[in-house]
C-alpha cells in the first residue's frame, strides 16, 4: 500500500479523520495540488475510527458535529443525524460517506504509519517514510493526526501477568467485547468511561469503577430528533455555522454576558437548572466569569455536586463521586446519560483509588492497597497523552535535525499553533496552543485547514516556497497563550488539557483558550498582512501547479 519510494508530492498530510479528509479536499480538489495522506487505520475516521468502546458517542450536539457549508451545503441538507448527540458508529459512517462522495480514498494510504518526517534543507523539502519501508517527499508536511490518538495505559506492575482480558477504550475490538457474566475493573472516570460503565453494568456480572479522581459530570440529555427540530436546524444552518465561528467554544450558543454573583442566589439556581435541563455544555455558558472567579466557579460545582447527591442513594457514594479538589470545568467535564443512578445498581461498585491506589495487576485482577479485586476483564479507560504525544511519536525532525520533542522539551513552543519555528513548511491542524480541545472540533478543524490552504495558496502566488514562524512572532505568542491562561482558573487542575495526567510531561496549557471568535480574528490579521510573523522565502522550483 506504500507509496513509490522517492514519490514527490506538494503535501504530504498524515491522518484521516475529519482534518486530513478536509485538508485532502481543500488542497487537492480547490487548489490541484498532488497530496498524498498516510493514515494508520484501516479506515477513514481518526477518533471515530479507533474509539469503538460501548457507549462512545460525541459530546457536541450531531448538528453542529460535521463539516459545514464550507465542505457543502448539499450534505448538510442530505444528511440526517438520528440523535441529538451522535454515537460512533453513525459519525463513523459519515466520515466514510464524505470520503466516498469527495472521492477521497484514492490518495489515501491506509494501514500505513508515518516512522519519520526529515526536513531536508538541500532541497527543501520534507523526507516522510512509513513502517511499510516506504518513503516519499513533499514541499508540505500537514499533520491531522488530532488530540486525543497516542494512548496512554499506565505502566501498572504486573499488566502482562493478568490472565483476564484487557481493553483500552481507544483500540477496542471491531467485533466488540461481550462482557454477559464476567467480572469487570473499568480503571478511569474521565469522559470515556462516563460513556462506557453505564453500558458495561448492564451486561457484566458485577462492575468495579476504579476512581481516583471524579468529575463534574453533566447531564447529556441525548435522545432522538424530532422532524421538527431537524426542519428548523436545517433552515437557519448558514447562520448556525456562522455563529460558532464566532463564539468563544464553537458552539452556536449564546455567550453570556452576566456574572454570575451579579443575580441572586434563586436567579442562579434557576439559570443553572434550565441550563441542566437543556443537556450539554451550556451549564458552562450560564455565567460569563466561571472560568476566572474562583466564588463564581463554586456556585456552579456546588450546584453540579447538590446534582449528584440528588441521584444517588449511598450517600458516601455520591460523596465520593462529588468532585472537590478542582473547580468545575477546570478538566474537561464528561457528559452523562445515567451515569450517576449506575451506582445504584447491585452490581456496581465504586472504590476509591486515591485513597487506595492501585499497587499492582495480578494474575487475577487489581490489587489496591486495601486488597485484591478479583475480576475477569480490565477495562482501560486511561485516556491519551494529548496534543503532543501522536507528533513526538512520528519523528518529526526539524531543520538541522532537531526533533519536535527536543525543541518543546519544556513544552509546546508555536505561532498560532499552527507552525512551529526550525519547522520550515511543516503545518499543524488543531495542533497545541490553538483553542482546539477547548471547542467544538470541527469548527476548529475547518479553521485551521482553510487558513493553510490559503497561506499556500498565497505562497504560490507569490512565487514563494519556504514558509517558517519567525522566532520572535513564536515567542510573543507563546507569551500571550501563557497570559490568556493565566488570567483563567484552568491551571488549577490536574487536567490532560495541562499535561498532568503523564508522568514527566511538561505542564503547560496544551490547547489556547483565548476563544474560538477571537482566534480566527488574529489568524485572518495575520494573514490580511502578508503572513505577519512568519519569514518567506523563494527558495526553489515551486511544484504547486
Ligand atoms: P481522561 O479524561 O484522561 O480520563 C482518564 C481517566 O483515567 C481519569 O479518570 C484518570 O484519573 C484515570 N487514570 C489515568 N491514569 C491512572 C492511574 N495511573 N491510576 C488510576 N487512574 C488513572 O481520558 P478519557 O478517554 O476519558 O477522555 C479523554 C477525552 O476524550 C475527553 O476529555 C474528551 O475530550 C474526549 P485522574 O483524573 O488523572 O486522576
Amino acid at each position: 500500500t506504500g507509496a513509490e519510494p522517492g514519490t514527490e508530492f506538494d503535501a504530504v498530510l498524515v491522518g484521516a479523520g475529519f482534518s486530513g479528509l478536509y485538508m485532502l479536499h481543500r488542497l487537492r480538489d480547490a487548489l490541484g495540488l498532488s497530496v498524498r495522506v498516510f493514515e494508520a487505520a484501516d479506515d477513514v475516521g481518526g477518533t471515530w475510527y479507533w474509539n469503538r468502546y460501548p457507549g462512545a458517542r460525541c459530546d457536541s450536539e450531531s448538528y453542529f458535529y460535521s463539516f459545514s457549508d464550507r465542505l457543502s451545503e448539499d450534505l448538510l441538507q442530505e444528511w440526517n443525524w438520528s440523535e441529538r448527540f451522535a454515537a460512533q458508529p453513525e459519525i463513523l459512517r459519515y466520515l466514510q460517506h464524505v470520503a466516498d462522495r469527495f472521492d477521497l480514498r484514492r490518495d489515501i494510504r491506509f494501514g500505513t504509519r508515518v516512522t519519520a518526517a526529515d526536513y531536508d534543507e538541500a532541497t527543501n523539502r520534507w523526507v516522510i517514510s512509513t513502517d511499510d519501508g516506504g518513503w516519499v517527499t513533499a514541499k508540505f508536511l500537514i499533520t491531522a493526526v488530532g488530540c486525543l490518538s497516542a494512548v496512554n495505559t499506565p505502566n501498572f506492575e504486573g499488566r502482562d501477568s493478568f490472565r483476564g482480558e484487557q481493553y483500552h477504550t481507544a483500540l477496542w475490538p471491531h467485533e466488540g467485547v461481550d462482557f454477559t457474566g464476567k467480572r469487570v475493573a473499568v480503571i478511569g472516570t474521565g469522559a470515556t468511561a462516563v460513556q462506557a460503565i453505564p453500558e458495561i453494568a448492564e451486561q457484566a456480572a458485577h462492575v468495579y469503577v476504579l476512581q481516583r479522581t471524579p468529575n463534574y459530570d453533566i447531564a447529556g440529555g441525548n435522545g432522538p430528533l424530532t422532524e421538527e427540530y431537524v426542519r428548523e436546524t436545517k433552515a437557519k444552518y448558514k447562520d448556525i455555522w456562522q455563529r460558532t465561528r464566532e463564539t468563544s467554544f464553537g458552539f452556536p450558543y449564546d455567550a453570556p454576558d452576566r456574572a454570575a454573583l451579579s443575580v441572586s442566589e434563586e436567579e442562579r439556581q434557576r439559570i443553572y437548572e434550565t441550563a441542566w435541563a437543556q443537556g450539554g455544555f451550556r451549564i458552562g455558558l450560564t455565567f460569563n466569569d466561571l472560568l476566572i472567579d474562583p466564588q463564581a466557579n463554586e456556585t456552579a460545582s456546588e450546584f453540579v455536586r447538590d446534582q449528584i447527591r440528588a441521584r444517588v442513594r449511598d450517600p458516601e457514594v455520591a460523596e465520593l463521586l462529588a468532585p472537590k479538589d478542582h473547580p468545575f470545568f477546570t478538566k474537561r467535564p464528561p457528559l452523562e446519560n445515567g451515569y450517576y443512578e449506575t451506582f445504584n445498581r447491585d452490581n456496581v461498585t465504586l472504590v476509591d483509588v486515591r485513597r487506595s491506589p492501585i499497587e499492582e495487576i495480578t494474575p487475577t485482577g487489581v490489587r489496591t492497597r486495601d486488597g485484591e479485586y478479583e475480576v475477569d476483564a480490565i477495562v482501560f479507560a486511561t485516556g491519551f497523552d494529548a496534543m503532543t504525544g501522536t507528533l513526538f511519536k512520528m519523528g518529526i525532525s526539524g531543520r538541522g535535525g532537531v526533533t519536535l520533542q527536543e525543541k518543546w522539551d519544556q513544552g509546546p513552543r508555536t505561532y498560532l499553533g499552527v507552525a512551529t519555528h526550525g519547522f520550515p513548511n511543516m503545518f499543524m491542524i488543531t495542533g497545541p496552543q490553538s483553542p482546539s480541545v477547548l471547542s467544538n472540533m470541527p469548527v476548529s478543524i475547518e479553521q485551521h485547514a482553510d487558513w493553510i490552504a490559503d497561506c499556500i495558496k498565497y505562497m504560490h502566488e507569490h512565487k514563494l516556497d519556504k514558509i517558517e514562524p519567525l522566532p520572535e512572532a513564536e515567542d510573543d505568542w507563546v507569551e500571550h497563550h501563557n497570559a490568556v491562561t493565566q488570567a483563567t482558573l484552568l491551571p488549577m487542575a490536574n487536567s490532560w488539557w495541562v499535561g498532568a495526567n503523564i508522568p514527566g510531561k511538561p505542564r503547560n496549557l496544551y490547547p489556547y483558550v483565548g476563544g474560538v471568535g477571537n482566534y480566527r480574528k488574529i489568524c485572518e490579521e495575520v494573514a490580511a498582512h502578508g503572513y505577519d510573523g512568519f519569514g518567506m522565502a523563494k527558495y526553489g522550483k515551486s511544484s504547486v501547479t
